[in-house]
């Protein structure tokens, strides 16, 4: 008479979205290399490359602005912690704002809200590990930049970019969601475990970026490897501070693991080295002597360029969670990106 109910325990995950992308990559080989695979669930609108799905649970073919997809990832798991990556990067926000402000920051709002109701559910707050950028700084003139130096995360928040300024709002909004959500209701907010760290320009030696403004690094190298001329988009004397990805990838899992009670931020700048594109295009000629690398710079890419500094203060992360990188200059070139690219270019 009475049918026996079925046990509706949820599965335990870990919910990556914009996964196909560069730090995507990086972050579930790391994850699989520390046997954490199988809990691992990715949403990103192009699927998962053929290379890393057996390395997850389960790859989402969706939208993060798909409301429908983000209550049935609400109903179906117990997601533990959400590492939201998906995002339009500088370059390509700039040709189509509007749209970068949906995917980048209602994106970010209904994970934000799905990490809310996931909390609620379970009686305490999801972790979500929020990748911001040094977009989020806007320096007036290249003589405040130069005089700058290294900045901490409060200063030059005056972003020119809408990237930039999404990043910005939604490091906020993590904040808030973290801290004030529903504020005057009668019942209290479980809240969100907010967690997000700043990063500088990213060095894949395995993947290129696609939309970036920080790509000419990347760029320059991939086209040593492949043999192509390449026209670096800005001057030779351009310097902001760069991260290759292993430390990337280090640095979010690293924030993710940090005890909650040591942490007294919600961003933290993390920074690795600081290099011009004309130091770059040394240490690629130096690899590869035959390569072509130009300086064209293309105005409007430069101008935004200008605008993010030189280096970044990272004290904070230094301080409260114990960060450090890694690959400094040296190690990043002699010991990461060239021998991988070589290795990729007899391969490939
Ligand atoms: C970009 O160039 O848009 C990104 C960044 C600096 O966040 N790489």
């Amino acid at each position: 008479m009475f049918e026996r109910r079925r046990s509706r325990l949820r599965e335990k995950i870990i919910l990556i979205t914009g996964a196909n992308g560069e730090v995507g990559h990086g972050l579930i080989q790391q994850l699989y290399a520390m046997q954490e695979t199988s809990d691992v669930v990715v949403i990103d609108l192009r699927g998962l490359d053929e290379s890393l799905r057996s390395k997850v649970n389960r790859t989402i073919v969706g939208d993060i602005l798909d409301t429908e997809l983000i209550n049935l990832l609400l109903n179906e798991y117990e997601i533990d912690m959400i590492i939201h990556l998906a995002a339009l990067l500088s370059t390509h926000s700039e040709f189509n704002p509007e749209t970068a402000h949906r995917v980048n920051v209602q994106g970010t709002i209904n994970l934000l809200k799905l990490a809310i109701e996931q909390g609620k559910s379970r009686g305490y707050p999801v972790k979500f590990l929020f990748p911001s950028s040094i977009a989020v700084y806007g320096l007036p003139d290249l003589a405040t930049k130069a005089q700058a130096g290294s900045i901490n995360e409060l200063q030059y928040l005056y972003p020119v970019t809408m990237y930039g300024c999404n990043k910005l709002y939604c490091e906020h909004l993590g904040r808030y969601y973290a801290q004030y959500y529903q504020q005057l209701s009668a019942s209290t907010s479980i809240g969100v475990d907010f967690r997000c760290v700043r990063f500088p320009g990213l060095i894949s030696a395995q993947t290129m970026p696609t939309g970036g403004t920080s790509d000419y690094a990347p760029e320059m190298l991939h086209a040593a490897v492949a043999g192509k001329p390449y026209a670096c988009f800005v001057r030779e004397d351009t310097r902001i501070p760069f991260m290759v990805m292993p430390d990337a990838v280090k640095s979010l899992l690293m924030l993710a693991e940090a005890p909650q009670e040591n942490l007294n931020h919600y961003i933290y700048n993390v920074s690795s080295f600081s290099i011009s594109a004309q130091e770059i295009a040394d240490r690629i000629k130096a690899e590869f002597p035959d390569a072509s690398i130009t300086f064209e710079p293309h105005e409007a890419r430069q101008s935004i360029v200008d605008t993010w500094p030189e280096d970044v203060d990272d004290r904070a992360a230094r301080q409260e969670w114990g960060w450090s990188p890694d690959y400094d200059v040296d190690r990043s070139f002699n010991e990461y990106l060239i021998p991988i690219v070589r290795q990729m270019g007899k391969s490939g």
